[in-house]
Formats: structure tokens, sequence, C-alpha cells
């Protein structure tokens, strides 16, 4: 689906048999009636990437900001926010993190899990979605003119955030057990809308697994960015900073600068990439 310049939306087809654009592209449409077809995909300035042990899917373009939504019900996942954060800091993305559900009285604990995030520069926000007004208040000025995308597992609220910022919307959303009922996700597409007041909001479906197979060693380490300094006080050039002696990153986590549970995430990526290139 395009929206064109004047607002409305066409369903266009892409031409050629490459891979063809993600949400969030800007396109060059040729436009026949009620259809169209996608002449060109603009240079885009970033491309986020979903995988699975099967395939690597294009996720999205053109995003300035990922917006991890975490909730304190259904409990989120360290293990999700790590990757997400991976995710963004190696495709060039800013993430921030929106804890929502905090008129829940378990906000507290899931405040507190937040904290090793927040040690890493990653700003936090706290909504009630429900709330629309003081939602409103938080997020806005963040997604003015910018293009902002909500991730995160299924049930965490990222529609309900949606319908409070863009009224039109009127997104889909339900409870997390009648989610589970049906077997799937409430959202089911990934899809871009344009806020009044400026700037894009995209709300894609629920995940539970964020793989990063796609990442060569190089994109892991540029999802570490508190391994950057500790890099430069390696002794080999090639270190992979696992087991070599001088690396400074070893040392930095011996020191306690870096947590035991980022460098095992940095581990497993390594891991899971060498795990994909033997086949
Ligand atoms: N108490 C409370 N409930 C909320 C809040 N935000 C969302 N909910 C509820 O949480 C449930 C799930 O919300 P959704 O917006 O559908 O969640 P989602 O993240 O879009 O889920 P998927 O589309 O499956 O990925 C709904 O019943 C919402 O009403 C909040 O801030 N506080
Ligand atoms: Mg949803
Ligand atoms: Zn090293």
């Amino acid at each position: 689906m395009v929206q064109l310049e004047d607002g409305t939306v066409r369903q266009c087809f892409p031409r050629g048999k490459k891979a063809g654009p993600a949400v969030g592209d800007r396109v060059l449409v040729a436009v026949a009636g009620e259809e169209g077809s996608i002449e060109r995909i603009e240079e885009r300035k970033n491309l986020l990437y979903r995988s699975d042990e099967m395939r690597t899917k294009q996720f999205a373009a053109n995003v300035d900001r990922l917006l991890i939504v975490v909730a304190p019900e259904p409990e989120f996942s360290d293990e999700l926010v790590g990757r997400a954060l991976v995710g963004a800091w190696s495709a060039g993305v800013e993430p921030h993190i929106v804890l929502n559900k905090i008129d829940l009285p378990s906000a507290e604990g899931a405040r507190e899990r937040l904290k090793t995030f927040r040690h890493l520069g990653v700003p936090v926000h706290e909504t009630d979605a429900t709330n629309v007004s003081a939602t409103r208040e938080t997020l806005l000025p963040l997604l003015r003119d910018r293009c902002s995308l909500l991730l995160g597992q299924s049930a965490m609220g990222k529609s309900t955030i949606l319908n409070a910022l863009v009224p039109d919307a009127r997104a889909h959303t339900q409870p997390h057990s009648q989610a589970l009922g049906a077997g799937r996700h409430t959202t089911t597409t990934t899809r871009l809308y344009t806020l009044p007041e400026g700037g894009d909001l995209i709300d894609s479906p629920g995940f539970q697994a964020f793989g990063l197979h796609h990442l060569e060693p190089e994109d892991i380490l540029r999802g570490f960015p508190e391994f950057k300094e500790p890099t430069s006080e390696c002794r080999f050039y090639n270190c992979s900073h696992r087991h070599e002696p001088g690396c400074g990153v070893l040392a930095a986590l011996q020191r306690g600068d870096i947590t035991p549970e980022r460098h095992a995430l940095y581990e497993r990526l390594l891991a899971e990439n060498e795990a994909r290139r033997t086949y």
C-alpha cells in the first residue's frame, strides 16, 4: 500500500523480482486508476531486518527511532530487549525503551529490571497508554518530524499507544489471554501511520524471537557501543573479544564496566552467525 503525496492510499505492485520495498520506503510510482506500479525505490537511510532460522526478511526502512515497548504484564524478556538494541545500533537507528502499563502495581519490578539498559544510555519513557492525554504528552515530542517504529512482544500495548497518538488509526487491540486463545498476534501486518502533528509511526506485529542471523561480526560489534572504547586496548587487531589474551573488552568485563549478560549475548550472536555460515 503506497501513500501518495495527496494523502490517498493506493495498492501498488512492485516491478522486478529482487527484494521489494519495505514499510517506510519512499517510492516512485506510476498510477493507473485505482492501482499502480512501483517503478523505483529511493535510496534508503537504513534498513532493519528480522530473521528466523529459515530466512531473513526486510522489516522496515528509513527508521529514525526504534521504540522498544515493554510492560510488566505479560512479563517482558530481557533477551529480546537486548537483541532489539543490537538490531537498532547495528542498523544506525536510535533505540528508546517505552515502559508501558505503569498503572499496574507490578510496574516497579519492571522499572528495576530496565536499569541495566538505562546504564547503557538508552532513554526510558514511561506510559499508561490507557491515559491518552498523558501518553501524548510523553511521546509526541519524541515523534515529531521523525519516523519511529513500535516494536515489542505481543500484548505490550503497541497498538494501544498508536491509537492514543493517531486517533484515526483505530488499530485493533485485545487482552493477552484472548490473543493467545486465537493462536496469533492481534496486529498481523506492519503499517505506517502519519501523525497529525508531523512525523510517522509504524506499528508492527508482536515478536517472540528477534533473530539477528543476518548480522556479520562487525555489525554485531556495532550493536555493543559500550565495547568500542575497550577494543582500542586489545592486543590483537583481529581480536574477537572472547578468549584472546590482552583483550580490552574482557578486561572491562573483569572490572565490571561491561555486564556479563551483555558479553554473553555478544558471544551467542557470534555463535549464531558462525552456525549460519556452516550451512
Ligand atoms: N492496564 C493497562 N493496559 C494496557 C495498557 N496498554 C495496553 N493495555 C492493554 O493491553 C492489551 C494488549 O494491548 P495491544 O495494544 O493490543 O498490544 P500489542 O502490543 O499491540 O499486541 P500485538 O498486536 O499482539 O503485538 C489490551 O487489552 C490493552 O487494552 C496500559 O498502559 N495499561
Ligand atoms: Mg498490536
Ligand atoms: Zn578484544
